[in-house]
């Protein structure tokens, strides 16, 4: 039987986005809930843990991105064939999400000469460690996908953080990572993806 899927976020692409880029890869057809910032001390008590993104599946409701991601890679056949590609995907997701949260930390910074330091240690530190890292795994896959010959939500992962990173005040030059750079095109320019790219709510970040 068809799941019902109910899926909850703010009108933000922020860590809730590869949800709905797997929505859109896999054409599953889901509620998109984006909840204002008004309604939501309302509905912050109703959550399983007082954050969004929230999933519903017929009903249930779980909590936290990555999980949520998972699962819906799981059902989708979009979460990679063996469990060593199963494994390539989880260690760049989790890069991935280091990086997310190193951007944001420097972004919410109010004190400037503290910001200039994250500033300094992101570009120094953190994006050759995760860039590096990401570019090495795609230049060992002629397909031009992270892993195997197909799509996985680790592409969608990747190319939602290049969104996010070009958009907060270019945080990275993809000339830098030529097979990033590569990717990125790759993935939007596919028909589902370049679809849902074109017409999704228009979002700061
Ligand atoms: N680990 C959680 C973190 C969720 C989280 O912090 N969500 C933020 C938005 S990105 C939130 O709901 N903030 C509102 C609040 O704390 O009241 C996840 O990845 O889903």
């Amino acid at each position: 039987m068809e799941r019902k899927y109910v899926y909850r976020y703010f009108n933000l692409k922020g860590r809730g986005e590869t949800p709905r880029l797997l929505f859109a890869a896999a054409g599953v057809e889901y509620t998109d809930d984006r909840v204002e910032f008004s309604d939501w001390p309302n509905i912050k008590g109703t959550t399983p843990l007082g954050v969004l993104p929230v999933l519903e599946v017929d009903g249930q409701q779980f909590p936290e991105s990555v999980a949520i991601s998972r699962y819906l890679a799981n059902e989708f056949g979009l979460d990679g064939k063996s469990n060593l590609d199963k494994l390539k995907i989880d260690v760049v997701v989790d890069l991935l999400i280091a990086t997310r949260e190193s951007a944001a930390n420097m972004h919410f910074e109010q004190d400037e000469a503290k910001k200039a330091e994250l500033l300094k240690k992101f570009h120094d530190e953190q994006i050759p460690k995760c860039f590096g890292y990401i570019e090495k795994t795609l230049s060992e896959n002629s397909s031009g996908f992270l892993v195997g010959d197909q799509l996985t939500w680790g592409d969608l992962a990747l190319i939602d953080l290049d969104h996010l990173l070009c958009n907060l005040g270019n945080l990275i030059n993809l000339e830098n990572f030529p097979k990033v750079a590569a990717h990125k095109k790759q993935i939007e320019a596919l028909p589902q993806i370049s679809t849902y790219l074109k017409h999704r709510p228009v979002t700061s970040h």
